[in-house]
């Protein structure tokens, strides 16, 4: 390796960052799926989703993926799962370590840095720092998203959003379910009931989330945590074998769908 650098002009850079994002952009303008929010359970369903040729999008508000995972319990940077959970991170290759009999722990930091990895090599765009604010309703069916950036929504100014198309909308937004709240509150005759999460049961949580992760209103899913707080299921804490498998179940029921064409 020679250690000399090419020289650079700061206009060379300038127009490659915006040659590329705007092409990333125009292709984004429309995409099979949209999930909304990178935490476990949407970045597993971005890959399973991903690797069978659909396109699929993911918003995340912050600039960084991962959601809840990063700090493991209270900050300890461990999570458990359990089996059969534990073959989905295999997928994504993390390292895992049985400490009990189909009880697995992983190393947060190494399960977020490696969903995102898996998501991105299956083929799954991930975009950070964008807020999904609202939908896009038609005769009664959600057709796509409504998207600011968090730096506009933080600075709190009143900008017009811009949208994304999509055949389904999954709300994997955790403990907010942001996207079915906003569906709920702006669309009253839907009657929508959102009750919340219920406190913390790990093992009803954990089994209720499977049941919960379903379509709530015909192209809106909801998966992770959103979907116990949709449905009033109890949270779980570190626990993670739902989320990972709630993912999974979201991906494969709309790959059925998209299959049956609906
Ligand atoms: O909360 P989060 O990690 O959701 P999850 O996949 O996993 C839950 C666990 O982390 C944990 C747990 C396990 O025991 O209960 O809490 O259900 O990730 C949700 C992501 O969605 C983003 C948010 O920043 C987070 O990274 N998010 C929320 N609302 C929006 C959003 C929004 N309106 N637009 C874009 N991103």
């Amino acid at each position: 390796m020679e250690y000399k650098l090419r020289k650079v002009e700061e206009r060379e850079i300038t127009s490659g960052i915006l040659k590329a994002s705007f092409k990333m952009w125009m292709d984004t303008v429309e995409a099979d799926v949209v999930i909304v929010g990178g935490g476990p359970s949407g970045l597993t369903a971005s890959k399973y989703l991903a690797e069978r040729g659909v396109k699929v999008v993911v918003l995340e508000r912050h600039l960084s993926f991962g959601g809840g995972i990063w700090g493991g319990g209270m900050g300890f940077p461990y999570i458990t799962v359990q089996a059969p959970a534990h073959e989905i991170l295999k997928d994504f290759n993390v390292r895992l370590e049985e400490v009990e009999e189909g009880l697995y722990l992983a190393n947060s930091v190494e399960v977020a840095a490696k969903l995102g990895c898996g998501a991105i090599d299956a083929g799954a765009r991930i975009l950070t720092g964008i807020v999904v604010e609202d939908v896009i309703l038609k005769e009664n069916r959600v057709c796509g998203v409504v998207i600011n950036t968090y730096a506009i929504e933080k600075a709190g100014l009143h900008i017009d959003p811009l949208t994304i198309d999509a055949k389904y909308v999954v709300d994997a937004t955790g403990h907010e379910a942001s996207v079915s709240n906003i569906l709920a509150r702006k669309n009253k005759e839907l009657k929508l009931e959102i009750p919340g999460e219920r406190s913390l049961w790990a093992e009803k949580g954990e089994n209720s989330l499977l049941r919960n992760t379903r379509e709530i209103f015909p192209g809106l899913y909801v998966c992770g945590m959103a979907a116990n707080a949709v449905h009033g299921g109890y949270r779980m804490g570190p626990v993670f074998g739902g989320m990972f498998l709630s993912g999974r179940k979201v991906a494969d029921l709309i790959l059925e769908d998209l299959k049956k064409g609906r």
